[in-house]
């Protein structure tokens, strides 16, 4: 039977210029499986804790004892662990941090070894990682969906340096036929809003955010950014609502303050930025609105939820942890799962909270975070999910177009034969 021969980490940098891991797990038959950790700058509170070193050495931000962490006491244990069950891998991680977020050995430790692990096996069995989490993990049939690429133009909050409070200004290319297609119609809308922004705003309006997105500096609201877009969208030929509608992450825990939501010059409470958004869907094709209220307003997004026909993403609110995804469904405080493996630090408690949410009719948005490397697990997961929706940001800097690259490269594997959500994105994933 194949084991694990070795594991080893080493620190490295993350697309924003602070340490993250790499870590390597070989096999007996020298196969080799690597991950690179993301992280996040709107972290929400429950999120499992990544170990940094603090102290003055890069700002705090070192990871050299999550590093050694992996090198020794994960290293140790994890020789004597079936390397094929990735269930196994997982529950002993979990037994070596008995902490509530996995903070003691770190959740970028312990998930840097689980993401690795997975692709080892993967190459032990000379598969691709998709079709290994997709027919070994997650067991399902040999039938795949790519997903719509929810694409963040324009950067702003905690990701950008600029006045609009809302995070992420998505596109959804929905009335494509396949990915490469849909990844043509986003790549051209960027680029043609890029040449608009700097023609309205100045040079500046170029200068681009944490996720590769326009940091629109001129830009003043919300609408500003939503007419900048469709301005874009009709400019290269797409239709706005047809070809392409319109998201946004409000990641409003960023602009909740004083128990007011700080946004477009106005202090609003709750039931005021519902309607804020209920306008904004009355006005734009805008077809998805992420945590719309602050990471602990479960009721506000129930009431929302229940009045809008849109999609309602929780991401902050659920931090990708099965308890929490539980208690969401239960409140029905929302009708799609933001899924990020580092928010939660293990692969299976990810896919544990994936299928809860398709277990109560919720489809799942599969994440890049702000901080990201060139790792592309996540198209991999998002292939095998087969959700029909991923989030990895501007189709521009390599940390995000790595994952575009990656999905491209899927389809040609999979020779075309693969489904494209098209206008049912929310729903199509049920047949797979
Ligand atoms: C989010 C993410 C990714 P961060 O809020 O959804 O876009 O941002 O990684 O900073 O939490
Ligand atoms: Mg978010």
């Amino acid at each position: 039977m194949v084991e694990i021969t070795r594991i080893h980490a080493i620190e490295i940098l993350d697309s924003r210029g602070n340490p993250t891991l790499l870590t390597k797990v070989v096999l007996s038959d020298e196969s080799v499986g690597e991950a690179k950790v993301p992280s996040g700058a709107s972290t929400g509170i429950h999120e499992a804790v990544e170990l940094r070193d603090g102290g003055k050495r890069f700002g705090g931000k070192g990871v050299t004892r999550a590093v050694k962490n992996v090198n020794t006491t994960i290293a140790e244990a994890m020789i004597s662990v079936n390397p094929l069950s990735q269930k196994a891998v997982d529950e002993a991680l979990l037994g070596l941090d008995s902490s509530k977020g996995k903070g003691e050995l770190g959740a970028n430790a312990i998930l840097s070894v689980s993401m690795a692990t997975a692709a080892a096996a993967a190459k032990h069995l000379q598969m691709e990682l998709f079709e290994y989490l997709r027919t070994k993990v997650l067991d399902r049939p040999v039938r795949y969906l790519q997903p719509v690429p929810m694409s963040n133009v324009i950067n702003g909050g905690a990701h950008a340096g600029n006045e609009l409070a809302i995070q992420e200004f998505m596109i959804l290319p929905i009335g494509m036929k396949s990915f490469p297609e849909a990844l043509r119609c986003v790549s051209e809308v960027y680029q043609t809003l890029g040449k608009g922004m700097i023609k309205k705003y100045g040079r500046m309006a170029k200068h681009v955010g944490d996720e590769g997105g326009y940091c629109g500096f001129g830009l003043k609201s919300t609408t500003d950014a939503f007419d900048a877009i469709i301005r874009a969208i009709e400019e290269v030929g797409y239709r706005p609502k047809k070809d392409v509608v319109l998201g946004i992450d409000a990641a409003a825990s960023g602009f909740f303050e004083n128990g007011k939501y700080h946004i477009d010059g106005e202090q609003l409470d709750p039931p005021e930025l519902r309607d804020f958004y209920i306008n904004l869907e009355r006005s734009y094709p805008l077809s998805i609105v992420e945590d719309p209220f602050e990471e602990e307003s479960f009721a506000d997004f129930t009431d929302y939820t229940r009045r809008t026909k849109i999609q309602v993403i929780t991401d902050d609110l659920t931090v990708s942890n099965p308890q929490i995804v539980k208690r969401a469904i239960d409140e029905k405080a929302g009708n799609a799962l933001l899924l990020k493996v580092n928010q939660i630090g293990t692969v299976s408690e990810a896919i544990e909270s994936a299928k809860l949410a398709n277990s109560a009719g919720w489809s799942v948005v599969v994440s890049h975070r702000s901080g990201e490397t060139s790792d592309t697990f996540i198209s991999d997961l998002s292939v095998a999910l087969s959700n029909g929706q991923i989030k990895t940001g501007a189709p521009a800097r390599s940390d995000r177009v790595e994952k575009y690259n990656r999905l491209l490269e899927i389809y040609d594997l999979l020779g075309g034969e693969c489904g494209y959500p098209s206008s049912e994105f929310r729903i199509a994933w049920r047949k797979y």
